[in-house]
This record gives C-alpha cells, structure tokens and sequence, in this order.
C-alpha cells in the first residue's frame, strides 16, 4: 500500500527534540526524510543520556526513525553547494536552528526561494517576532512562557512542569500540520512559503482552556470548579488547580489500594453528573442521589472536597484496575494512573503499533513510541533511526555526484 505523503522530499535540518519529532511524523506518513547533520558529530543527542556506550542515544533513535542521514559541513564552501543542491530537489526545509543561524550559513528565506521557488520553509523557533524572538528556548522555558507551569501543581506550591513534553514534541506536531497545509496550498499556487511554529505559541495553544479561564476569572472573582472554591481566595491570575478537571466535569487523582507502597496506585475520577446515580451507589451513599444537598452538579461543587474524600474511601478498598473495571461498567469516567514500566508492558498498545520493538545493528532491540495517528490507507512501518552519515553516499548518488566527486568533497571535509 502507498503512503500518505509518498513522493514528498524533505531536507531535515532538525536537531534535538522539537524539530526531530516533525520530520519523523512526515516520514512516518511516507515522505523521504534527509537528515543533514554536522560532519562528524552529528544531532547533539546521539551522544547524550546514553545508556549503552557508543551506541546512539534513546534520545536520538526515538525521535528519527524512518529517516536518511547525510553529513555535510555547511560552513564548507563545497559543503553548501552540496546543501544548495538538497534545496533544489526537495519540497520541504525543516530547521530548528537558533534564530538567525540559517541565514548565517547564507541560506537565507530570499536565497532559498532563488534556488527553489516552491519550496516549504518551516521553523521552530522559541518565540515568535517580539522582543524574545532572538532567544534560543527549550522545553521546560517553552512550558513557563506558554502558560504551562503557571497553570500547573498545586495552590501551595511553585509553578511546575508536565512531564509531556508539550514545547518540543508538542511544537513538533503543530509545524507538522503547518508544512501538509503549505504542501496542500501548493498544489493550488505553485508557491512556497514560510511556515512558523514558536513555541511559546504552541504551548499557549495546549492551554487555550487557562486563558478561558482568566477570561471567566476577571468577570466574577471566581471559579466554582476549582479547589480553591470555596474555602480558599482567588488572586488576579489563574490560580493552579492541582488535579482539577479543566472543565465543568469535577475530577480528581484518589489513593486506591496499595497506595502506601506503590506511588502509582491512584486512579482519575470523574463525578460525571449524568452518572452521579450510579456513583452513589458504587460507593455505598445512596442517600446522595436525592439529598438536595449532593443531588445536583450545582449543590455539590461547595462539597467537592468531602465527596472526593468519600469516594476515595472506596477506591482505597480496590486496585486502580479493580476501580477501572468496576467503574466501567457504569459508565463513570475513570483512568488508572499507568506508570511507563505499566504501559511499555501493555500488549493492547503493542498490538495498534503505539508502542513498537525496533532492531538496531548497534544498540540491539528497543521500544519506541509508535505513529500515534493512524491513517486507514496510509499505514505506518516504524524502522530504525540511520546512523550517522550512513546516506551519504546514497543520496549523493542520487542528486548526480559521481564516486569520484564524493570522494574528492569528503577528502575537503565538505561531507
Ligand atoms: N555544518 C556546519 N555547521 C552546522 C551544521 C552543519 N551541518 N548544522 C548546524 N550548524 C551550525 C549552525 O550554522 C549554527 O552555527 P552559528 O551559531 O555559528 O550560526 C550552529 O551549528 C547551530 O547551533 P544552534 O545555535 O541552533 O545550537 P545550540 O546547541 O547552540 O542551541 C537550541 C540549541 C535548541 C537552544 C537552539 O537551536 C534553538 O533555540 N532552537 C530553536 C528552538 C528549539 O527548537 N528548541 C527546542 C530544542 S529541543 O528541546
């Protein structure tokens, strides 16, 4: 079966996390990702938090799957005419450089548009045009200006950071839907164009619902679904909720059975009103689904505490999973807090390819985070990341040098 993006050429200029993750989406879907890497080094996470000597990193393998890599110095007079080449054979440059370090090497938006008029110009970058835009950003920075760590932990504590990595892969995720649109427009005006994913956006863009709630904040003083209410005081920002639901749906994280030993024995619990009945018979009050006081979303959002602390008396009395089944059953929203020890162990995330064993000649077998979005007729193959430079030669061949020009441009140090 072909793929989605079959045909669709993309010279990978990424590095590290952000970047990386966009690229190796495309090639999941079917385009020829070249990755260009430094000459002799390579993306700076092959090497780091290594786990087995030598062996490319988990780091770089997870995030570059199904890609080439070529090395080429790009500082290297030759070494860009080789780049200038890439740039006339393919559809799409992805880079995620500091800002400005693309057109230090002369690559610039008007000199790549000479040399290929249709060709897809996507970034990341940290900020958008504004005063920060020169500032180099990663994760846990993108995280604090997009609103993320504000927003998150509990009243009492400091800001804190998810262990999503909402500001690289996250990023990496909006760009890829920025460059299958420019593709598209394409198709339409013949045109390239420049496609822009700051990161501060996209993380701002994840917590679309906190600005919503500042919003709500400013009117009325305060927010009736957050632990907050109605003990405690509201300041001028939104103030972080702990394990709050976002929405109207009250939920919170309670202990379940062999809480004491296992830091994961905790489960989600969602007092979805529609199932209130059902809840209160679950757990044993019966009562609470006619006491005026429980009985509707409204009279219990004063008691959310006490109720939490009632259900939790129950879900102390059963595993996370025991909760789950039962729970299911009735339709009451629930979710078992799952460890990464518990899901990489999980067959039902195996058998859909979200999580996947690849080989690879150095390191051996791994697991990896499969295609999370799954295309009817565009299935995905995960194969391992290339070594470094490991296609070259190839992909020299390919834009037209012969062996002995390859030899003679790797004699310079150009590739
Ligand atoms: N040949 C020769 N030089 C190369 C090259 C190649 N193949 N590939 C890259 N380089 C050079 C670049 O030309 C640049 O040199 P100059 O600084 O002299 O212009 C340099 O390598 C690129 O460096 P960088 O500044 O991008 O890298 P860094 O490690 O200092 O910074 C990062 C890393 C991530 C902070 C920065 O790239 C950045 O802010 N990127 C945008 C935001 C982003 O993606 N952040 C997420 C990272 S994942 O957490």
């Amino acid at each position: 079966m072909g793929k989605a993006l079959d045909g669709v050429r993309i010279l990978d200029f990424t590095h590290v996390q952000s970047g990386p993750t966009c690229t190796q989406l495309l090639a999941w879907f079917g385009a020829d990702v070249i990755k260009v890497e430094r000459a002799g080094a390579g993306d700076i996470t092959r090497e780091q938090l290594r786990d087995i000597p030598d062996a490319d990193s988990l780091y770089f393998t997870m995030l570059n799957h199904n890609k080439r890599s070529v090395t080429i110095d790009t500082k290297n007079p030759e070494g860009k005419l080789v780049l200038e080449a890439l740039i006339q054979k393919c559809d799409v440059l992805v880079e995620n450089f500091a800002p400005g370090a693309l057109d230090r090497m002369g690559f610039t938006w008007e000199r790549i548009q000479e040399l290929n008029p249709k060709m897809i110009v996507a970034s990341v970058k940290g900020f958008g045009p504004g005063p920060y835009e020169d500032c180099k950003v990663y994760e846990n920075v993108a995280q604090c200006v997009g609103g993320a760590a504000s927003t998150t932990g509990f009243d009492d504590g400091p800001p804190v950071v998810t262990g999503a990595q909402i500001g690289d892969s996250g990023t990496g995720l909006h760009l890829a839907l920025g460059i299958v649109t420019a593709l598209y427009q394409r198709t339409m005006t013949g045109r390239g164009q420049k496609v822009l994913a700051a990161m501060q956006d996209g993380v701002l863009n994840l917590c679309r619902v906190k600005l919503r709630d500042q919003q709500r904040l400013e009117r009325t003083g305060v927010m009736k679904e957050y632990p907050q209410y109605p003990n405690g005081t509201f300041g001028e920002a939104v103030p972080r909720a702990g394990n709050a639901s976002g929405g109207g749906q009250p939920g919170w994280i309670l202990k379940c059975k062999g809480w004491e030993h296992d830091p994961n024995a905790y489960i989600y619990f969602i007092t979805q009103a529609p199932v209130w009945v059902k809840i209160c018979n679950v757990i044993g009050k019966e009562e609470w689904a006619t006491d005026p006081e429980y009985a509707t979303p409204t009279a219990r959002l004063p008691r959310l505490k006490e109720i939490f602390a009632e259900i939790e008396r129950w879900t102390m009395t059963k595993t996370k999973f025991e909760a789950m089944e039962i729970l299911n059953k009735y339709d009451i929203p629930c979710g078992p807090i799952l460890s990464m020890k518990e899901i990489a162990e999980d067959d039902s995330l195996r058998k859909t390819g979200t999580i996947v064993e690849v080989d690879h000649p150095v390191r051996g077998k791994y697991l990896t985070v499969g295609n999370p979005i799954k295309l009817s007729d565009s299935p995905t193959d995960v194969t391992r990341s290339p070594l470094l430079g490991e296609h070259t030669d190839e992909v020299m061949a390919e834009l037209g040098y012969s062996r002995e020009q390859i030899e003679a441009l790797r004699t310079v140090g150009a590739i």
